[in-house]
């Protein structure tokens, strides 16, 4: 009760700040973006971790206005850093099914582009396939007006649902964001490697790349690689950080 109420005010009070997690490249351990990972800075409680705010500002109405800050934010930030560094890079922005529900998405999402100058490719949104399946027809048609606009659609959270890869191709995205908890799955008569194997060799066939969530040792990191995995994030590589901590890690990479 008291959150919600606080909640309502971070926003103009200005306590929110964008955190990014690099996303690097299997093969040659490069930076090639980040995701941008939302943190609250309560006045007296401090950080409070987005499992805790988010649900609220989804159950609250608050989601879509508070979204729209950070695709705006996430934009507008990396292409300062692009232009800083002299470097490409990506960001992708975690939209809940409720957005994907908003009218005003569309329109927002292309405000932000147009107002920070990154160019649509350079823009990733990461979808559950919770929020997916929440409305599929519907799903379908914002992922393909969002696809028109030249953005980078992405699965977030692959394998913690029940839908497989099948409903896949209805819906137009590039990427699988391989779930944690399956990366490091244990199945009964096969192997991780085999199973990731087989998920990864079909993610391609489909034309799909593959992202690896939570890398957190050298041996899941090799295991990845050898099973042609893409891009990978996880506490081996960074944990989400500030931006001016972002902008250092990457120049110290240079
Ligand atoms: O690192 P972490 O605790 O930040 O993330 C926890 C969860 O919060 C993840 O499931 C992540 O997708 C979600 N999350 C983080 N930032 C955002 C955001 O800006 N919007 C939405 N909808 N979810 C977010
Ligand atoms: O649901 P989503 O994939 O958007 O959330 C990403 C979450 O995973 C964030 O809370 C982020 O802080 C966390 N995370 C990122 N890398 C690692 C990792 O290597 N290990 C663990 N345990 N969590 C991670
Ligand atoms: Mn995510
Ligand atoms: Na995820």
């Amino acid at each position: 009760m008291a959150l919600e109420h606080s909640l309502r005010r971070a926003l103009e009070r200005n306590e929110f700040e964008v955190h990014y997690q690099p996303r690097v490249d299997l093969k040659s351990l490069r930076v090639v973006g980040m995701e941008a990972l939302l943190r609250w800075n309560h006045p007296q409680m401090g950080w409070i971790p987005p499992s805790e705010f988010i649900p609220i500002a989804e159950d609250k109405g608050m989601i879509n206005a508070i979204g729209q800050w950070v695709m705006a934010q996430a934009c507008r930030q990396t292409q300062a850093l692009m232009d800083r560094l002299g470097r490409a890079l990506s960001v992708s922005v975690n939209l809940s099914a409720h957005q994907l529900r908003d009218p005003a998405l569309v329109g927002s999402v292309r405000a932000a582009l147009s107002e920070s100058g990154l160019p649509p490719s350079a823009l990733e949104l990461e979808l559950t396939e919770t929020a997916l399946i929440e409305d599929v027809d519907h799903s379908v048609n914002v992922l393909r007006t969002l696809k028109q606009a030249g953005l980078m659609l992405s699965v977030d959270d692959f394998g913690t649902g029940y839908s497989g890869l099948s409903y896949l191709k209805r819906f137009p995205v590039d990427i699988l964001k391989l779930d944690r908890s399956f990366v490091y799955q244990r199945t009964e008569g096969v192997s991780s490697f085999e199973f990731i194997k087989a998920l990864v060799d079909m993610a391609h066939a489909l034309k799909l790349s593959v992202v690896a969530e939570g890398i957190e040792t050298p041996d899941i990191l090799t295991l990845l690689t050898d099973a042609s995995c893409d891009h990978g994030q996880g506490y081996l590589f960074a944990r989400p950080m500030p931006l001016a901590r972002l902008e250092q890690f990457l120049e110290e990479e240079n």
